[in-house]
């Protein structure tokens, strides 16, 4: 794909000069409301046909589109070892002590008080900053200009534990963001202004990362996070819903107009969560394979794998962000914990991998590309780290940005055979996935994966002997049976050449009437997805609780359909497609997003805020 014949030179220039020209304006920290009333985008919200933005200024239609189709250096794959995520240490005390109400003299940029810190004072601490830095993706690569949490993409992993049943308040923490990111000279894209989202937290939503609560540089923000299953001050109250119990998470930039540059530029890291029953040893509870210390391959066989895929400039290799394409950037190179097209060396035995798409635009379709073009199985256990009722047997898993697996990969008598990790999913621009799956082969190879570990005892669940009646080996999924306070529509549609919901764009966060809908503390709503927006696909993720989903375009999924039935966070709204999905809003209030995945239509706004109150609402098309 790098390599330019002859006859496209004097092209790939033009496309090079308009390309640069366009980074000068995203350097500037310009955004699309800003690019409006310049005039550089139509009301159409197409780049405007002016010559030196754009090498084809004009289509079919009329608009000028953004020309970046990634054209990286070449770089050869399946060097580098997959590095295994840090995960990071607590620390004794924090200067200054958090405090339940904001520390505004000290520099805090929260302005809420949290809600549940009496209840659950905080029994651990970590620190995060936020920092520009230069690491290394590929040999063949300068090394990047980064913004990562403590200088590193992806961020350290949290590894946490739920309290005991009955001990809610053990598993609480906090997690200072300190945000030391320069005020000026981002290196080419990024605005130094944060908020970080706990990714499928049950969190108090001042801790949540509300898109509108800026965190500017030089300030820090104390994040709550008290670990408690949904219902803990509800339905079953000192205690939670086991069956809410979540353990595959991630945190990361949610700049209202910003995330999808600043989540580019590294702003993403992982959080995982355990408990009595999902150990994280293999020897007790569900028995799924160990997590360690999350470094040592001959303990560690529980593996987070965080994939994006990037464009690197063409002349220079460094990381490239185009501002203009509100379609969906996709990447040429494909990277697996922050290297593209790394090695994982592995030992016959079954290993956990949870697998997150970070994104910024492209869907993936996960298989295991053996020997001779052959599909190796294996076990799906979760959706959105959520464990399902007992692990399914499949050849691939589908993930839209955001989404996670959990999966058991078996390499049990594997020893010395050499597997990938291929996406077979066609996906030609930032619309969303053709919906073709390319053959066995012909996909993106991402991840080289060769079994030439030591033999290691294996005192792991072999998911293929747990039998499917009774149907649940894990928690089992909560009831969908409680009738709804109410029913509320949202459309996905595109209008005036950006993302909307139901007609309407995010606000700017400088107007009250930006919280379009108050859902009442402790009831149950029914929400019906609805695509509007043709050719295009949307990953819709709601903050705060997850929904089960009832009906897909009119259908209930099967008895069988455990992975259609399984509870998320993020739903893949498909061409067309209608869903109907069923949500608990408990414990907590405060202010949330729900809004597309696909970061660059989050920013070109297809967002709605809402609050969670003890009044609620009767919006049923907010
Ligand atoms: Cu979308």
């Amino acid at each position: 794909m790098a390599n330019i014949s002859r006859r496209n030179r004097r092209r790939e220039k033009e496309k090079q000069t308009a390309a640069n020209n366009r980074r000068e304006l995203i350097a500037a920290g310009f955004k699309r409301r800003d690019l409006l009333k310049m005039g550089l985008l139509t009301s159409a919200g197409m780049l405007v046909p002016k010559k030196g933005l754009s090498a084809h200024p004009v289509t079919r239609s009329g608009f000028a589109l953004p020309d970046d189709d990634p054209n990286s250096p070449n770089t050869t794959p399946f060097v580098e070892n997959m590095p295994r995520l840090p995960v990071l240490a607590p620390v004794a005390a924090l200067t200054p002590a958090p405090t339940a109400v904001p520390n505004m003299g000290a520099g805090e940029a929260r302005t809420v008080t949290h809600q549940a810190f009496a209840q659950f004072p905080p029994l651990r601490y970590y620190e995060l900053i936020q920092q520009q830095a230069f690491v290394n993706m590929s040999p063949d690569l300068p090394p990047q200009c980064i913004w990562g949490f403590n200088g590193i993409t992806p961020g350290p992993m949290i590894v946490e534990r739920y309290g005991p049943l009955g001990s809610p308040q053990l598993g609480s923490i906090l997690v200072r963001q300190r945000n030391n990111l320069p005020p000026v000279n981002n290196c080419g894209f990024g605005l130094p202004s944060v908020t970080t989202h706990l990714h499928n937290g049950h969190t108090p939503l001042e801790s949540d990362g509300f898109p509108c609560f800026f965190q500017e540089t030089g300030h820090f923000y104390d994040h709550h996070y008290p670990n408690v299953y949904a219902g803990v001050n509800s339905t079953h109250p000192g205690v939670g819903d086991i069956k809410e119990a979540m353990s595959t998470l991630w945190y990361h930039d949610h700049r209202i107009d910003h995330t999808a540059e600043n989540t580019y530029k590294g702003l993403a890291g992982t959080y995982i969560l355990f408990n009595e029953f999902d150990t994280g040893d293999e020897n007790t509870g569900f028995r799924l394979p160990s997590f360690g210390d999350g470094q040592n391959p001959l303990t560690s066989f529980d593996i987070y794998m965080v994939f994006n895929d990037k464009v690197f400039d063409h002349d220079t290799g460094a990381l490239a962000f185009d501002l203009f394409n509100t379609d969906g950037i996709l990447g040429d190179k494909f990277l697996v914990n922050g290297k593209i097209n790394p090695v994982l060396h592995v030992s016959p035995r079954r290993y956990r991998f949870r697998w997150l798409n970070t994104g910024p635009s492209r869907f993936y379709q996960m298989f295991l590309l053996g020997p001779n073009n052959t599909t190796k199985s294996f076990w799906q256990i979760s959706t959105d780290g959520n464990l399902m009722e007992r692990p399914v047997q499949v050849t691939s898993s589908r993930i839209s940005v955001a989404e996670r697996v959990d999966v058991i990969v078996d390499f049990t008598g594997q020893a010395g055979k050499t597997f990938y990790i291929e996406n077979r999913l066609e996906q030609e621009d930032g619309r969303g996935p053709t919906g073709n799956v390319l053959n066995a082969g012909q996909g993106n190879k991402i991840l080289k994966i060769v079994v030439d570990g030591p033999v290691v005892a294996d005192n792991s669940i072999d998911p293929a002997t747990i039998p499917a009646n009774p149907p649940v080996y894990f928690y089992g999924f909560p009831n969908t049976t409680d009738a709804p306070r109410i029913t509320r529509t949202f459309r996905f549609e595109r209008g005036n050449g950006q993302w909307q919901v139901n007609g309407q764009l995010v606000g700017d966060c400088d107007d009250p009437n930006d919280i379009r809908f108050a859902i009442k503390r402790n009831s149950v709503e029914k929400w019906i997805f609805q695509n509007n927006s043709g050719g295009w696909q949307h990953p819709i993720h709601m903050h705060f609780e997850e929904f089960q989903t009832l009906t897909l375009n009119g259908n209930a999924p099967a008895n069988s359909g455990i992975i259609e039935r399984g509870r998320k966070d993020v739903l893949r709204l498909e061409h067309n497609m209608e869903a109907v999905v069923y949500f608990r809003f408990r414990d907590f209030i405060g202010k949330f997003p729900l809004h597309c995945h696909n970061v660059v239509h989050e920013d070109h706004a297809m967002m709605v805020l809402g609050q969670i109150n003890d009044v609620g609402d009767n919006k049923t098309q907010p």
